[in-house]
């Protein structure tokens, strides 16, 4: 057997995010968040955003499983599988209820002490997001969200508070989660979920979209600096979605298209990593005529504000065709299926070795850490007679990934610090709201009308995944 696979001090894990689990979204003082409008919905029909809680709706997020209440038993379970770290996010809305207040909310920082303190009682180390998806409401309604410059000064105020509470608790931070979702403005949802942006039938998405994603570069820049200065020690990085996109065949119009989808991560990833936009984002900004506003000093603030890893979620990949006769939407208008990948009951194309692709492409481009937050399979299970669940296509699915890791590791040389599977407990689904979506390990008794005991119980993936942290992923 080979040794030392994976590094010593290998952040193995799991991962969610508040939104989608911890349910209370009215408690200790919590105010409503963006993910509270949001109604459930399920493949091919998409959640609705309502205006403000309306009566008749079902709204998922607002129980999600009740980690709430739940979270020791939740966090005992993660110690039980031998968990090095977890990642969550911390709710802006139980620091600040509505976004602009001057003074936080002792209660929702109480929240996040216990839950920190239950982790660190197993020696679990907190990865935490400062925003995932769920801005409050508030800023939406009465600034627009990101559209509005003052949403800088607000999330620098929400991280400076928690960053200096949990200084002595929380080693490693990330920013803003898959900043670069919202390439896809044509879709509603991302652009909402990233930035708070409801559109107004004359705007220029494109234009609205890369102003609000300028503000949240430069937010995340003074965050980085301004959480170096409250600890030196403090790991913080950016968060990426990467879905690596493929060139549909040797076609050099297809590889140009398949460049250019690529700059839809890039130009994210460029800003975070190396303090400034590339030479393309400037050109795209000109050819398509968007006048985004950079204030005097922003340049600087952002090359002071470079992260320390790259924090990424990985779950599939795409391709693209040139020239294609019919296109599937706006967004997606250039993307083809790939005849040689197999894709999940919600088409996410499963890819192994896209993962060992894209650690070489981000690690070859930026030199920095790779952290993979975000790695899962989404799918419907079944409760057998025996009252188990047998996910064994959850932990095929994970077991080849993470022997993809391992040979960006070993053969690749690439530094890959953590790994940490998306939604190690059953949780809302993002995309669709749906609990029948799940990713656990452990699995929580709700279905998607919100009917259940949310008790707890261990799927076959538990004790397996168990053995890999054990190990060090010797065992897989
Ligand atoms: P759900 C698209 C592509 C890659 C990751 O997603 C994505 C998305 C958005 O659907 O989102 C991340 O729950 C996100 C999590 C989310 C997870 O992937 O739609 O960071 O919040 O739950 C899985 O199956």
């Amino acid at each position: 057997m080979m040794s030392n696979k994976f590094p010593e001090g290998f952040l193995w894990g799991g991962a969610v995010a508040a939104h989608q689990l911890e349910g209370g979204w009215n408690e200790g003082g919590k105010g409503i968040s963006i993910a509270d409008v949001m109604t459930a919905g399920s493949h091919g029909v998409k959640r609705k955003i309502t205006d403000g809680i309306q009566d008749g709706n079902y709204y998922p997020n607002h129980t999600g499983i009740d980690f709430y209440s739940n979270y020791k038993e939740d966090v005992a379970l993660f110690a039980q599988m031998g968990f090095k770290c977890f990642r969550t996010s911390i709710a802006w809305t139980r620091i600040f209820p509505k976004g602009d207040e001057l003074e936080p909310n002792e209660e929702g920082l109480k929240f996040y002490d216990n839950l920190f303190d239950e982790l660190l009682k197993y020696k679990i180390e907190p990865v935490i997001t400062l925003s995932h998806f769920e801005m409050p409401y508030h800023l939406v309604k009465e600034y627009g969200g990101f559209r509005n410059r003052q949403c800088i000064d607000f999330f620098v105020r929400f991280a400076e508070t928690v960053m200096k509470r949990y200084k002595d608790k929380v080693k490693y931070w990330m920013t803003f989660n898959e900043i670069n979702n919202q390439a896809d403005f044509e879709e509603d949802l991302f652009p909402f979920c990233n930035s708070g942006i409801i559109f107004n039938e004359d705007d220029n998405r494109e234009e609205v979209v890369y102003q609000a994603v300028h503000h949240e570069l430069v937010a995340s820049a003074k965050v980085v600096k301004i959480g170096h200065e409250i600890n030196p020690d403090f790991k913080i990085g950016c968060m990426m979605a990467m879905v690596p996109i493929y060139p549909y065949s040797c076609d050099p119009e297809d590889m140009m298209l398949c460049e250019e989808e690529m700059r839809k991560r890039w130009y994210y990833a460029d800003v975070h990593c190396r303090g400034a936009y590339g030479n393309y984002a400037k050109k795209m900004w000109e050819r398509n005529g968007l006048n985004i506003v950079i204030e005097p000093g922003d340049e600087q603030i952002l090359k002071e504000g470079k992260v320390d890893y790259i924090g990424l979620s990985y779950y599939m990949s795409a391709a693209v065709k040139a020239n294609l006769e019919t296109k599937a939407n706006e967004a997606f208008k250039n993307f083809v299926k790939n005849p040689f990948i197999k894709a999940s009951d919600w088409g996410w194309q499963i890819d192994p070795v896209g993962l060992r692709y894209t650690l070489n492409i981000l690690y070859d481009r930026y030199q920095l850490p790779l952290f993979i937050v975000e790695n899962g399979f989404g799918a419907i299970d079944q409760i057998s007679e025996d009252g188990m669940i047998y996910d064994d296509y959850r932990i095929t699915y994970l077991r080849n990934h993470i022997e993809e890791m391992e040979k960006a590791i070993n053969l690749d040389g690439v530094n890959v610090i953590g790994y940490t599977v998306w939604g190690c407990i059953d949780l809302i689904s993002f995309g669709t709201g749906e609990m029948k979506k799940r990713y656990g390990m452990i699995y929580v008794d709700r279905d998607n009308e919100g009917n259940g005991t949310l008790a707890r119980s261990k799927k076959l993936s538990f004790d397996w995944y168990k053995k890999v942290i054990e190990s060090n992923g010797q065992q897989l």
